[in-house]
């Protein structure tokens, strides 16, 4: 039986039963009629005043239960009741009904009183429902409000868009300002979104800092699947254009990264939470990737995460049974010819033995927080691998790369360090790789790092040069013994002159800077020759060595001690 036809049974049966007592009432008051149980002699009166609280009681029952209605029909009751009591009063001259007058007033009063409290309540609650569906910060509808628009979306079986907007930089930006700094910026973002959407969109703020909007298909009218998703995005970047007009916040200008990802019902997800988990995919597809300001979901997303989550576990495995293997690349000098060292690079088979290929697995394991281990890994089995051969070679350099992250953590100089010791492998025959992109973000404790390691000899290269951000100004506070020009670089210095000129302007600026500079990827003797010509110091590349086992590279260091 549903809630509503309870409810009018409820309404109908106190109505009878009220109406029912009010006629008893007046009858025997009318009536005079009296009851005699033995001694007891139970008068009209008496009787009439008992049968008028029950009748209260059904009156107060009816307005629980009916609300509007029920106060409605109770004063309705009341009122018809009163009428036989005033006729008596007037007609007859009598003052018998006084007390069934004063029972009604208090009734009315009574029942007013308990319907006030219920409308109160009612409002209440009203205002609670409000303000669950309300985020606090901003006003905006909230999580709960944006869950319930999408659920009724989905039952109602039309066709919509989802999509999270947040923000890139803004973890870096409450880190650095404040917290309430961080407030004030969403604050500022939502008084931009709210009444910026238009008709068959719905907007919210999902988590901290992350905003939602829900665009409906069938507004745009549009058939065509591509011209459909062409507008979605261009609504969305209507909004991100939004988050990225001129922001000043306590006198302070701030740029914000804004990105949106989007999916769509039903082909994204048949549910609010298969859809979210494709959002949430998305985001972390394109994190870091500045290009990507607005991405829609595809199932290649998925599959990356899956693979991504495979090559994690099977990293995590091979390092504990000490399964990643350890190749090595060597480096010439291009003035003498000799062998200046090795760098040293890891592979990772999986479980079919099949490869992977090292920047996929050494990117998983930078998302992951595996690089850590990897690196460590790396860095002590690369030392254990020559640490008897440097004692018969001492110029020879052993190069590892570590990862942008390790550099920031504080200790990690004492920690290089002490490897070195506990394994009597001299600080001047380790070189550290770092990639250039790390200066993209905090410089200080890499600094303090880098310094520290150049004061205990140990080596350090700045890897990738030319396709990060290093600045000059930061580049000459570095304590860099060797720039490696980028592979790319190499690849295309025969392109045109400025390409050309652009290798020559790195090699004279490392000299500057008083490091050597070494050129990468060089497959060609062509290559070779003009790198010397143009000042290089050193060459690693397929044409002189290709990564190779530590077998082999002892040949080479044999074969280059035989050169002497
Ligand atoms: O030779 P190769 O394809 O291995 O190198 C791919 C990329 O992975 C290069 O940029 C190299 O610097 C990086 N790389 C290789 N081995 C390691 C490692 O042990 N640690 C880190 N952090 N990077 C590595
Ligand atoms: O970023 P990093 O410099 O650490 O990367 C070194 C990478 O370059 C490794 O993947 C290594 O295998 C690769 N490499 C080294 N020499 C050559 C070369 O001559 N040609 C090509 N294609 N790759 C090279
Ligand atoms: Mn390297």
């Amino acid at each position: 039986m549903s809630k509503q036809l309870k409810n009018t049974i409820s309404i109908v049966c106190l109505t009878f039963f009220s109406v029912l007592f009010t006629i008893m009432t007046s009858v025997i008051s009318a009536s005079g009629y009296s009851l005699r149980f033995g001694e007891v002699v139970l008068l009209s009166t008496h009787i009439a005043g008992v049968l008028t609280n029950i009748r209260l009681i059904l009156l107060v029952a009816l307005v629980l239960v009916g609300k509007k209605t029920g106060t409605i029909i109770s004063y309705s009751i009341i009122f018809v009741s009163t009428v036989p009591m005033f006729a008596q009063m007037i007609f007859l001259k009598t003052w018998d009904s006084i007390p069934g007058v004063a029972n009604t007033i208090s009734g009315a009063v009574l029942i007013y009183v308990t319907y006030s409290f219920i409308n109160n309540i009612n409002q209440y609650n009203k205002i609670l429902q409000m303000l669950s569906q309300q985020d606090p910060l901003t006003g905006m509808h909230n999580l709960t409000a944006v869950r319930e628009h999408i659920d009724k979306a989905i039952k109602s079986g039309k066709e919509f868009y989802v999509s999270f907007l947040y923000i890139e930089n803004f973890a870096a930006l409450n880190d650095m300002m404040g917290r309430d700094f961080g407030n004030s910026v969403l604050k500022a973002l939502s008084s931009r979104f709210i009444g910026s959407t238009i008709e068959g969109e719905y907007g919210g703020k999902n988590g901290d800092s992350e905003f939602v909007l829900v665009i409906d298909a069938s507004v745009k009218g549009q058939k065509d699947p591509e011209v459909e998703k062409n507008e979605v995005e261009a609504r969305v970047r209507q909004f991100i254009k939004q988050v990225k007009r001129p922001l000043i916040i306590d006198n302070t200008e701030i740029a914000l990264e804004p990105r949106a990802a989007v999916v769509k019902f039903p082909e994204d997800g048949n549910s609010i939470n298969e859809l979210y988990r494709h959002l949430d995919d998305t985001i972390t597809h394109y994190k870091n990737q500045s290009n990507m300001e607005v991405a829609f979901y595809d199932a290649s997303v998925t599959n990356e995460l899956t693979e991504n989550g495979k090559i994690e576990d099977r990293l995590f495995k091979a390092l504990s049974t000490d399964e990643i293997h350890l190749v090595y690349q060597p480096q010439f000098d291009l003035n003498t010819g000799k062998l200046r060292g090795f760098e040293t690079l890891s592979r990772l088979e999986d479980e079919e033995g099949k490869n992977i290929r090292p920047d996929r697995f050494i990117a998983v394991a930078e998302k992951s927080n595996l690089i850590f281990r990897v690196d460590n890994w790396v860095l002590i089995h690369a030392i254990r691998d020559f640490k008897d051969v440097v004692k018969n070679s001492p110029e020879l350099i052993v190069s590892v790369n570590i990862s942008a992250n390790h550099l920031q953590k504080p200790g990690y100089a004492e920690f290089v360090l002490r490897t070195l010791k506990e394994n009597d492998f001299p600080n001047q025959n380790l070189e550290i790789e770092i990639t250039e992109t790390v200066f993209a973000t905090a410089i200080g404790n890499v600094k303090t790092t880098m310094d520290k390691l150049r004061k205990n000899g140990v080596k350090v290269a700045l890897d990738d040069f030319g396709t990060g951000y290093a600045s000059l100004s930061y580049l000459s506070q570095l304590p860099v013994n060797l720039l490696k020009i980028d592979k790319s670089f190499v690849d295309k210095m025969y392109n045109s002159d400025v390409d050309k000129e652009f290798i020559e302007l790195i090699i004279s600026m490392g000299h500057v800077l008083h490091a050597e500079v070494i050129a990468e990827g060089v497959e060609e003797e062509k290559q070779m020759a003009s790198l010397k010509e143009w000042g290089c110091d050193m060459v690693q590349g397929y044409y002189t060595g290709r990564p190779m086992d530590f077998e082999k590279a002892l040949e080479v260091i044999s074969k280059d001690k035989g050169s002497d």
